[in-house]
């Protein structure tokens, strides 16, 4: 459990950054580290505890002695923050889903690989990224498929440039396709409604993956947030010890 020791601290929440590590974010990528700099010091001093809700990395694919190149400064703040007692938790996303121990090891974060329970200041929060939670049979192929063992095996013995410049073709080409495809249902929300709530409940749900911030009620006593993400919306959101606020930096 997260206690709030001084009345200035808070909890933050942060998603989808899409900090791209492909030859063709490398200019996007600079832009959106010092962005998130910026913020991680403007937080700093008001923070409790950070969490990471996915997609972090735009395409993290780990590998046993390599780990992509880039967003080195962003990984260091964090090393900064969790030796200043303020520790990270993050939460694997369908874009960096690959990680091993390297975050872990080098920064310090607490990794999960699902959704958890946390208990915030006696308050129940339902946290992870969302792309598993109510997802289509097609998804949950995918997903297993990704994950599997001989396909994570049948990755590793092709060449690393050359995956990650198809990656990187592949990512450009979805994005400049349909940015917000998401938008007509969210699929999380619903899922928390009717799957979680009724026999599990939490005062608050957050996630990631739609890309579409909001806030709103589950019930009279628990609410939603997607935290949208660092691609368009530049959105975060904050917990005092009382109530959630998203906010846009
Ligand atoms: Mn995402």
């Amino acid at each position: 459990m997260i206690e709030l020791t001084q009345l200035a601290k808070k909890v933050f929440f942060i998603s989808d950054l899409h900090l791209p590590l492909c030859p063709s974010g490398i200019n996007r990528s600079r832009a959106l580290e010092n962005k998130l700099l910026a913020w991680l010091d403007y937080i700093k001093p008001q923070a409790e505890a950070l969490f990471l809700l996915g997609d972090v990395f735009d395409f993290w694919f780990e590998y046993k002695y390599l780990i992509p190149k880039g967003a080195i400064r962003f990984q260091v703040k964090l090393w900064e923050f969790v030796q200043n007692k303020i520790p990270v938790y993050l939460f694997l996303g369908n874009h960096d889903g690959w990680s091993i121990d390297y975050l872990i090891q080098e920064c310090g974060v607490q990794l999960f690989r699902k959704p958890a329970s946390i208990t915030i200041c006696n308050r129940k929060f339902f946290l992870g990224h969302g792309d598993t939670i109510g997802p289509t049979m097609g998804y949950t192929l995918l997903r297993r498929l990704y994950h599997s063992r001989w396909f994570q095996s049948f990755v590793r013995i092709l060449p690393p440039d050359w995956i990650y410049n198809r990656v990187d073709h592949y990512l450009t080409k979805k994005k400049g396709a349909n940015p917000s495809f998401f938008a007509k249902k969210d699929r999380i929300f619903h899922y928390c409604e009717d799957k979680i709530e009724p026999f599990n409940h939490h005062d608050f749900y957050i996630f990631g993956h739609t890309h579409c911030p909001y806030i709103k009620a589950l019930n009279h006593s628990s609410s939603y947030c997607n935290l949208g993400d660092w691609v368009f919306h530049y959105t975060y959101a904050c917990f005092d010890g009382d109530n959630l606020s998203l906010l846009t930096f």
